[in-house]
């Protein structure tokens, strides 16, 4: 007998962005083959869990009739490109999302073979094994997973200095002209091991469109070859960089792509959360976002997410758009159709944001336990009992509505992000986090750890006193990350993301 494996899939979604039919066809695979509904990754797209063994071909063969696909949702090629779901500036949005896109396909690897093993394609013998050719990821592939991210400024939703590769669409008059180009981001690291360390993206350049394309063939080229394949704790590109200096890494990136890259233009970040509710765009479309705690897509007491969006996407004429804080988007709705939706959301319980607290809109949390078999701690499960206890604190301080940023991470790899959480969790063993502090709320500055490897009662009342001078002694309008280090609770470090070659 074998025992019952059961696998996760992930889909490769670019942008996030779906249509009503691409949601319930995601919604059936959900209910035919999945154990714990849909999940929105903080990538913008679907994950399944406990899919088994032999229903792991007809899953990837459901989301392949969905016009979707699972190839370079893993490994180490370019991952799923995540993109700003800007619902006001429409034709931005619409421009960013393209390009997102054609990235996506672009860069995606060209073998067969996921044909061949999972969808029943025409099996490749002899030459026409031989001649399969991948093009820039060639025989050995990249020495790790590459992230691309596109944001468009004043919203960092994507955050843009955690990617590999972050594009920051500059924009004049409303047209796209270009994007600043910043390079290195990166969040995982290993306990005890300061060799490894988040990092944020360094802007190197602006490129206008017609670049684009070739730029970021460039810049994984120079990933592929430069990269570290002998430790691979230090192969992302961060490391390459670091290790060979950004001024060389820039040259050589230049030199690739045959031309060099003109001068960063100014941008402002405003913050990398998303806005709640009904927001029309520029063309007079509605766009509703949902708060999905952790990202978690069920029917149980609370809410009922996958009956209430089954009915929407039922109805629906616009998209849907995932956000990378794990949120949803019913896009594109005309006006005289929005009462209809409200109706739907209200029946099924999905409209909790309205109610939440300030920490609770801004709350995030990795999978962890009990799929993730590198957690250290709980996150995603943890998050309900966590959120109230912090919220009792901050009521009693008179800071319920507060915005904060929570980051919950259930070891240091970093799925949701926590170095650029103002408060974040980060997993040591079970009931036992780092307490990190500090990041600004618009994703351009690190955290730091406050407490090591302490318990909630710990940790809870660390935050409590901070919480306390924070109510007394903070400036109009300041943040809680921001008013840590001007107080001088934490110390003002060097802020990487300004770097520039
Ligand atoms: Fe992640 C590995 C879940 C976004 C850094 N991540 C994993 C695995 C696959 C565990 C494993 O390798 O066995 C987790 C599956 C858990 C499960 O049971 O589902 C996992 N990562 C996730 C998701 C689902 C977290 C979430 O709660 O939404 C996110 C899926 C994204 C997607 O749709 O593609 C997810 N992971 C991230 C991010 C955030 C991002 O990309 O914006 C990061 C930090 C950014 C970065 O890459 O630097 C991230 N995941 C990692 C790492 C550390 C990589 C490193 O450079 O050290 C690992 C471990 C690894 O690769 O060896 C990892
Ligand atoms: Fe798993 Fe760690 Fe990622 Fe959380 S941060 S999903 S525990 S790998």
């Amino acid at each position: 007998l074998e025992p019952a494996y059961a696998f996760m899939v992930r889909a490769r979604l670019p942008g996030g962005v779906m249509t009503p039919a691409q949601w319930l066809a995601f919604d059936r695979i959900a209910s035919d083959y999945a154990s714990s509904g849909l999940r929105i990754t903080t990538r913008q797209t679907f994950q399944w869990h406990g899919i088994v063994k032999h229903n792991l071909k007809p899953t990837i063969a459901a989301i392949d009739a969905a016009l979707a696909s699972t190839i370079a949702a893993c490994g180490d090629v370019n991952r799923n490109v995540v993109c700003n779901t800007n619902p006001v500036q429409s034709q931005a949005h619409a421009e960013a999302y393209a390009w997102a896109a054609r990235l996506s396909e672009h860069l995606k690897p060209k073998t067969r073979a996921y044909h061949e093993i999972w969808l029943d394609g025409e099996k490749l013998v002899g030459e026409a094994a031989e001649a399969e050719n991948e093009p820039l990821y060639g025989a050995t592939y990249l020495p790790r997973k590459f992230k691309i991210g596109v944001a468009i400024p004043p919203l960092n939703d994507v955050d843009v200095f955690a990617q590999d590769l972050g594009l920051i669409a500059i924009l004049e008059r409303g047209e796209l002209v270009g994007f600043n180009v910043a390079i290195g981001g990166g969040m995982g690291a290993t306990h005890g091991d300061p060799t490894t360390y988040p990092r944020l993206a360094s802007v190197i350049g602006f490129v206008a469109p017609g670049d684009l394309l070739a730029l970021s063939e460039a810049i994984i080229a120079v990933q592929r070859d430069w990269g570290n394949r002998e430790e691979r704790k230090h192969a992302r590109f961060k490391y390459t960089i670091d290790t060979h200096g950004l001024a060389a890494v820039k040259a050589e990136i230049e030199k690739r792509a045959g031309f060099a890259l003109e001068t960063e233009r100014p941008v402002h970040f405003d913050h990398n959360g998303d806005r709640y509710g009904w927001i029309e765009g520029h063309d007079g479309r509605w766009h509703l976002t949902l708060q999905v705690e952790s990202g978690r897509l069920v029917d149980n007491e609370e809410a009922r997410w996958l009956s209430g969006m089954r009915e929407i996407a039922r109805v629906h004429g616009g998209d849907i758009r995932l956000t990378c804080n794990q949120n949803l988007i019913i896009a594109n709705v005309a006006g005289d159709d929005r009462a209809g939706i409200d109706t739907i959301v209200a029946a099924h319980g999905m409209g909790g944001y309205r109610r939440y607290s300030g920490i609770r809109r801004h709350a995030i949390a990795c999978v962890a336990l009990p799929t993730c078999g590198l957690a250290m701690a709980e996150s995603e499960r943890y998050l309900p009992q966590l959120l109230p206890r912090l919220e009792s604190l901050l009521d009693s301080h008179g800071l319920l509505d507060e915005p904060i940023l929570l980051r919950l991470s259930g070891c240091p790899n970093g799925c949701s992000r926590p170095y650029l959480g103002e408060i974040a969790l980060v997993g040591r063993a079970i009931g036992r986090y780092d307490l990190r502090l500090g990041a600004d709320f618009s994703g351009q500055r690190l955290n730091q750890t406050y407490r090591e490897n302490v318990d909630e009662a710990t940790l809870l009342e660390a935050l409590d006193a901070l919480f306390a001078s924070y109510a007394a002694d903070r400036a109009p309008g300041e943040h809680f990350g921001d008013f840590l280090l001007r107080s001088g609770v934490l110390k003002n470090r060097k802020i990487p993301a300004e770097v520039v070659a």
